[in-house]
């Protein structure tokens, strides 16, 4: 198998906002290739200048295991072309298919140089903020094995986070949301995520150590959903609060 095609086949996919058939109805791919794949497409952006901005786990609350039909936590990678500022607009023809689910942010303040842990992690971060990930799987009808949606870097295609509080403010155990506008499109609890959203950031740490993916200063870890994520749509105000950290908006155009 071709690794490289396959690579280039999702990132032209991505660029051009046009869906493509599952790699794993043709190939059965394998965990590590699938990530081998992930690699190279990745690579593509950067040598079209994107600028790595941290990580992103996915599959990490039960809700959303069971709503794409997939059994395991994955990672990927975020870039500056993915990243929007809060209240930005998000123009619908730049992708294909895309959802909305709310997030919890950690801002890296420090080089990640060992397995993050409950006695360590306030050296390593200095803020954490509510989230809007924007996920658009390169596939048709959104339709994937884990291997697949590893492959097309876990469905990354942009997001937005609000203001950074400081990383001892409580994220356990509170109140998560996504709206459009004043309408609640899910609600869910923070400890969703692996029981403890810092257990997302713990899991980041050692994914990155054991495949020497550098988590520096300014990067930012998504944490992955604790809700369902939502088909958005034109002229929607796609909004992610939680308690105590206030919310972050994108408007869907
Ligand atoms: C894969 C991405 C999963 C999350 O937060 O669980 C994810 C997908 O659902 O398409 O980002
Ligand atoms: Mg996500």
């Amino acid at each position: 198998m071709n690794y490289n095609a396959i690579a280039t086949q999702l990132d032209q996919a991505s660029l051009n906002a046009q869906a493509v058939s599952q790699i794993s109805l043709e190939h059965a791919i394998k965990l590590d290739e699938a990530y081998a794949i992930q690699s190279i497409s990745i690579s593509r952006r950067y040598e079209r200048g994107e600028k790595k901005t941290g990580l992103k786990l996915g599959f990490t609350s039960k809700a959303k295991m069971e709503q794409m039909g997939v059994h395991d936590l994955i990672w990927g990678k975020l870039t500056d072309k993915m990243e929007r500022t809060h209240n930005s607009d998000l123009n619908m023809s730049e992708f294909i298919h895309p959802r909305a689910e709310p997030e919890i942010a950690f801002r890296i303040s420090k080089e990640v140089d060992k397995v993050l842990d409950n006695a360590n992690y306030l050296d390593y971060i200095d803020g954490v903020s509510v989230a809007i990930e924007i996920i658009d799987s390169r596939y048709e009808n959104f339709k994937f094995s884990l291997e697949d949606v590893i492959a097309d870097n876990c469905s990354s295609a942009a997001y937005a986070v609000g203001d950074w509080h400081p990383a001892t403010t409580n994220i356990q155990d509170i109140q998560i949301q996504l709206l459009n506008g004043d309408q609640e499109l899910h609600i869910g609890n923070s400890n969703a995520i692996l029981g403890n959203p810092l257990e997302s950031l713990f899991a980041a740490s050692r994914l990155a150590i054991a495949n020497g993916e550098l988590l520096a200063p300014g990067h930012t870890v998504l944490a992955g959903a604790a809700t369902p994520a939502v088909y958005i749509q034109a002229g929607q105000k796609i909004i992610a609060k939680a308690i105590g950290l206030g919310e972050v908006a994108i408007q869907v155009n």
